[in-house]
């Protein structure tokens, strides 16, 4: 087993420094740009958020980017990929690539969630990889995780009213949760992968200046089979609750 699996495994998440060079950052720069003005603008108002619906400059999310342009689905089938193969030790199905955005000033907080909780998987066999494309720290939102929280389970989630993040642990914030919270620091290319059974969150973009983006890559093993009625019921949900928002 290699180190990363160790973590992984161990922790719930790790990190991959360096996932992109430089290079490739600014050539995934130069995509996004050209996706948020070709292609944003067709999508459906389920598949873009924003802070404020009535300020562009405020889109804080973007759901099945793979789906919608043939680089990022190419991007997605590489190398974030590969790493989900080998993290979860099985043959895995690529389900969603997002854009992630807490834009300077307005950027709201992710409630503490599992993102397993939303994906209805039994067994919960997937992950979630997050690639920062700026520099993050706690001052702009930066990703944290509970350590070792992978192991102890599902926990109860309500509607928080985030959009985006519609689900989140209402009991959050006990001593436990906190003593394991590790705020992941990144720099543009740097990757963070969690287990879909992490625990994780962060604050909101307290910065007045620096933009909070990353790409996330949702994998799950082809061993975890989803419930259909479950997640159709989620759907029905969801659909109500952004009533109004999108
Ligand atoms: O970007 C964030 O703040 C959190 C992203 C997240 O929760 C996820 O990728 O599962």
């Amino acid at each position: 087993m290699t180190e990363l699996n160790e973590h992984f495994e161990r922790d719930g998440f790790v990190a991959v420094p360096g996932f992109l060079d430089e290079d490739a950052v600014a050539e995934c720069h130069r995509q996004l740009d050209r996706f948020m003005v070709e292609i944003v603008p067709l999508l459906p108002a389920d598949h873009v958020f924003f802070e404020n619906k009535n300020d562009p400059s405020t889109l804080k999310q973007v759901q099945r980017m793979h789906e919608h342009d043939p680089w990022f689905r190419d991007f997605f089938d590489g190398a974030p990929h590969r790493l989900a193969k080998q993290l979860l030790s099985s043959e895995v199905v690529g389900r969603n690539l997002q854009f992630f955005n807490k834009p300077p000033g307005v950027g709201q907080p992710t409630p503490p969630h599992q993102d397993g909780f939303y994906f209805k998987l039994d067994p919960p066999e997937a992950l979630t990889m997050w690639m920062a494309l700026d520099d993050v720290d706690e001052e702009n939102g930066c990703v944290r995780y509970v350590r070792g929280s992978h192991l102890r389970g599902m926990r109860p989630h309500g509607l928080t009213g985030t959009l985006g993040f519609s689900q989140g642990i209402m009991d959050f914030g006990s001593d436990a949760d906190t003593a394991d919270e590790v705020p992941m620091l990144a720099a543009p290319g740097d990757l963070l992968a969690h287990h879909a059974l992490t625990i994780h969150r962060a604050d909101g973009n307290t910065s007045s200046t620096r933009s909070r983006r990353a790409l996330g890559f949702i994998f799950y093993s082809v061993n975890a089979k989803e419930d259909t009625i479950a997640r159709e019921a989620y759907q029905k949900q969801l659909a109500t609750q952004q009533e109004g928002k999108i």
